[in-house]
């Protein structure tokens, strides 16, 4: 007879965790994500279907992740890491949400059943997963509640406790790449930090040290990745951590990490009086998957380096190694980016490589980036990776080289391999790779944000009666609905030298986010209110309350 679900377990643990009644999640471009308070049924479902992943892709273990990464204190969330430490696959959300939001017990029964029919789930296979969390205050009890839906299915489980997101997802890769020839390295923390360390130092050996870099940690998880990796590291980089009170209640992206940083342009107030003239520093956000840099130039000024920026530095430096490698006939290098990716960068980046644009969300930059041999994502808000693809891999590790100069340059980009995590976005990671390049061209803060002058630009949010109205088509470019909407936004756009806007609704807030720029400050800024205030008369915003700075 084939094997039954435990209903008994799963219905006698599911009455421990009622869903409340008011609420709909949905698994959109993060997970799920809203207030810890309300999660208790979200990560007890999330458990049992973790365990439903496992068992249908043969018992291949599931990473989960208790985050909310850059989103204030109070919030927590929960997200699936498929077995070669990429996102949940996008036909799975739909079956997330469904297990979420059934109202009772015997309705989540159903919505079990439902998903073990519908995927055709084997149910005699094993289930194996591993789970992680950041250092939020709801992280603890979220996790209990994690654990008795992984009990309820009968998972066998690894508790990898309170770690990074992007270790969890190396912890996947590793953990079902093990014994294979395509182990991806020791599944411990341990084994990553060697394997990053390992890498960094053979990368910049024989360089000149570069000076101590200022590390936002946000207070977050990313603050014990930073202090862990030092002994590693040994004299080959020097950190100053700052923001590294993870205990502190409501300290976590309070000010401080890379969202603060992107959103405000700004230095996190904590940093005031640490960056003097030309030196450089970064900013983690609370689960250490972004990273932004920037430095102080010469008129003691911020200046901000952000995705896009990183985009250019590292894509530059690999384009340069495959060519003095010699392998430029083999191995292509491309770029994918979303509608947030500053103009700038996109000419830069597009005279010189082949650049995609995709729709905003991790998932699809790194299947984007997965069709070049060598793919560069970033997104402007600093979460981004470099994905080579297995052939390349092959090619790199058979290849030989004929000068002493490509044996340099393929030594470098076999390095680059292991050092760069190709799981997700990874702050620890980003930071050695750019750190690589920046000792490798003895570059400070200034040359490297000379790569290109950023176009002055504008994000502002709107709340609208309702976000479904709003679809987009071309990665996000331009609006279908609401009807006629998108030719007033083109009228405008027009009107403002190099100015380009674009509205889309946001998968993670219940907000429509606006973006424009322009070249300048003054005129970017009044290109973004407008079309705000477009898109707030055309919603049924009534125009007597329309908001003041929407002109
Ligand atoms: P939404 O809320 O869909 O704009 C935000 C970020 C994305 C991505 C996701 C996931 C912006 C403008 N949007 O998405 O880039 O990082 O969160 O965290 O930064
Ligand atoms: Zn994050």
């Amino acid at each position: 007879m084939a094997a039954q679900l435990p209903l008994d377990d799963i219905a006698r643990l599911a009455d421990l965790h009622p869903k409340p009644g008011h609420i709909r999640f949905q698994y959109g471009t993060a997970g799920f994500r809203t207030l810890g308070s309300v999660l208790d049924s979200v990560l007890f479902r999330v458990g049992v279907l973790a365990g439903l992943r496992s068992k249908k892709l043969d018992g291949k273990t599931i990473g989960v992740m208790v985050t909310a990464s850059h989103n204030p204190e109070p919030d927590n969330g929960v997200k699936l890491v498929d077995p070669r430490g990429e996102m949940l696959e996008a036909s799975w959300e739909a079956h997330a949400t469904s297990l979420a939001n059934a109202a009772s017990t015997e309705d989540f029964l159903q919505a079990v059943d439902a998903v073990v029919k519908n995927a055709k789930i084997d149910l005699s296979k094993p289930a194996k997963v591993i789970y992680a969390r950041d250092t939020r205050p709801s992280g603890p009890s979220l996790v209990a509640s994690l654990e008795d839906g992984l009990k309820a299915i009968g998972a066998e489980t690894r508790d990898a406790g309170v770690t990074t997101t992007p270790i969890l997802h190396y912890l996947v890769r590793a953990i079902n790449t093990k014994g294979t020839s395509a182990e991806y390295g020791d599944d411990s923390e341990d084994g990553y930090f060697k394997k990053l360390s390992g890498a960094f130092k053979q990368l910049v050996s024989g360089k000149p040290a570069l000076p101590p870099l200022v590390v936002d940690c946000a207070n977050g998880v990313g603050a014990n990745a930073v202090e862990k990796i030092v002994p590693y590291l040994g004299d080959s980089l020097t950190f100053i951590p700052h923001n590294t009170a993870t205990a502190t209640p409501g300290a976590l992206n309070n000010a401080c990490g890379a969202d603060y940083v992107k959103t405000t342009q700004k230095l996190p107030p904590s940093l005031a009086n640490e960056l003097k003239s030309g030196e450089r520093g970064c900013s983690f956000d609370g689960d250490a998957d972004r990273l932004m840099y920037f430095y102080i130039d010469a008129r003691n000024q911020f200046r901000m380096l952000d995705g896009d920026k990183i985009a250019a530095l590292v894509a530059g430096f690999i384009v340069e190694l495959v060519k003095n490698a010699g392998l430029e006939e083999k191995i292509r290098v491309g770029i994918v980016q979303t509608a947030y990716a500053n103009g700038s960068s996109t000419k830069y980046l597009a005279d010189r490589l082949p650049v995609r644009c995709v729709p905003t969300g991790v998932k699809h930059l790194h299947h984007a980036a997965e069709h070049f041999n060598i793919g560069v994502y970033f997104e402007a808000n600093g979460h981004g990776t470099v994905l080579f693809s297995p052939e390349t891999q092959g090619t790199l590790a058979s290849y030989e080289p004929s000068t002493p100069a490509q044996s340099t340059a393929l030594k470098h980009l076999r390095n680059l391999v292991q050092l760069i995590n190709q799981t997700v976005g990874d702050a620890l990671s980003d930071l050695l790779l750019v750190e690589t390049v920046l000792a490798h061209k003895s570059y400070s803060g200034v040359e490297w944000d000379s790569l290109y002058v950023d176009l002055p630009n504008r994000l502002v949010k709107v709340l609208v009666a309702d976000v479904r109205a709003f679809q987009t088509e071309d990665a996000e470019r331009r609006l279908v609905s609401p009807r006629g909407l998108q030719g007033k936004i083109d009228a405008l756009v027009k009107r403002y030298e190099g100015g380009r806007s674009f509205v889309r609704p946001s998968g993670t807030e219940d907000v429509v986010r606006v973006y424009a720029e322009a070249v300048m400050k003054s005129q970017a800024d009044e290109l973004a209110f407008r079309v705000a205030g477009l898109v707030y008369d055309e919603t049924g915003g009534d125009p007597a309350t329309r908001p003041k700075e929407f002109l």
